[in-house]
């Protein structure tokens, strides 16, 4: 049996509805990836517990800001925050303490890697323009890039020995970029594990947990035409596969 993929959606108002909406892309990279994907609703917390002991890894795509309240803060200003939804807030911060206590395989990616690092005590910049100014030998590049989303706009230098570098086999790899807010104080037990070559914190993981890893860019954009994009996939399929088998 293919290990189960859970993919948290976005959720949107439309037209007065409610809405989940997920960019396709997310779950034929799962399937690709030799999983079979599934879209978690945002079910009330003691459901979502029931939901985690079902599913074999859990995937947090990305999205809209978290709401700085989840991780002590207020706004710093009343523009600063896009796309803010407390409902999914909720939802994928308990999903992944739920997952947490039994060291569920976890991808997030961008938004999702955010998630990762509030749910376990990080914090986030809520905006890189307005929190990170250039500095003597440091021009900031953008990290919200015009171009096709397929495509790589920076470089990030990959830690050795890490599951990010197993994922990539490499110490450097390009990626796209569309974020404004970034990880600042990373989570207890966690470790950066890829820095932009403007020096922002671009991948977290945990190294006390067999796969716990989170992007800042979106690999699911780009595994069509850089096959090795799909390597975060397969390796949380993989962790998957071996999860309720330990
Ligand atoms: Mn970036």
């Amino acid at each position: 049996m293919k290990p189960v993929i859970g993919i948290t959606p976005s959720w949107e108002l439309v037209s007065g509805q409610e809405k989940h909406t997920l960019a396709c892309l997310y779950w034929k990279a799962v399937e690709m990836a030799g999983g079979l994907p599934v879209l978690l609703p945002y079910l009330n917390d003691a459901n979502l517990l029931e939901l985690i002991a079902r599913i074999d890894g859990l995937l947090l795509s990305g999205g809209g800001d978290l709401e700085p309240g989840t991780f002590g803060e207020q706004a710093l200003a009343d523009d600063i925050l896009k796309g803010v939804a407390p409902e999914r807030d909720r939802a994928e911060l308990n999903l992944c303490k739920a997952a947490a206590q039994e060291r569920m395989p976890m991808l997030g990616i961008c938004r999702g890697a955010q998630v990762m690092n509030v749910a376990f005590g990080g914090t986030l910049y809520q905006d890189i323009s307005v929190q990170i100014k250039d500095s003597e030998g440091r021009k900031l590049h953008t990290h919200a890039q015009k171009e096709p989303r397929w495509q790589a706009s920076h470089t990030v230098n990959i830690a050795p020995e890490t599951l990010l570098a197993a994922c990539y086999r490499t110490e450097k790899a390009e990626v796209n970029s569309f974020h404004h807010q970034l990880v600042k104080d990373i989570a207890p037990g966690f470790i950066a594990s890829a820095y932009s070559d403007d020096g922002l914190v671009e991948a977290i993981e945990c190294p006390d947990w067999p796969f716990a890893l989170g992007v800042q860019w979106h690999p699911e954009c780009m595994w069509e035409r850089m096959p090795s994009h799909l390597g975060t996939f397969v390796a949380l399929v993989k962790f998957a596969a071996g999860h309720r088998h330990q």
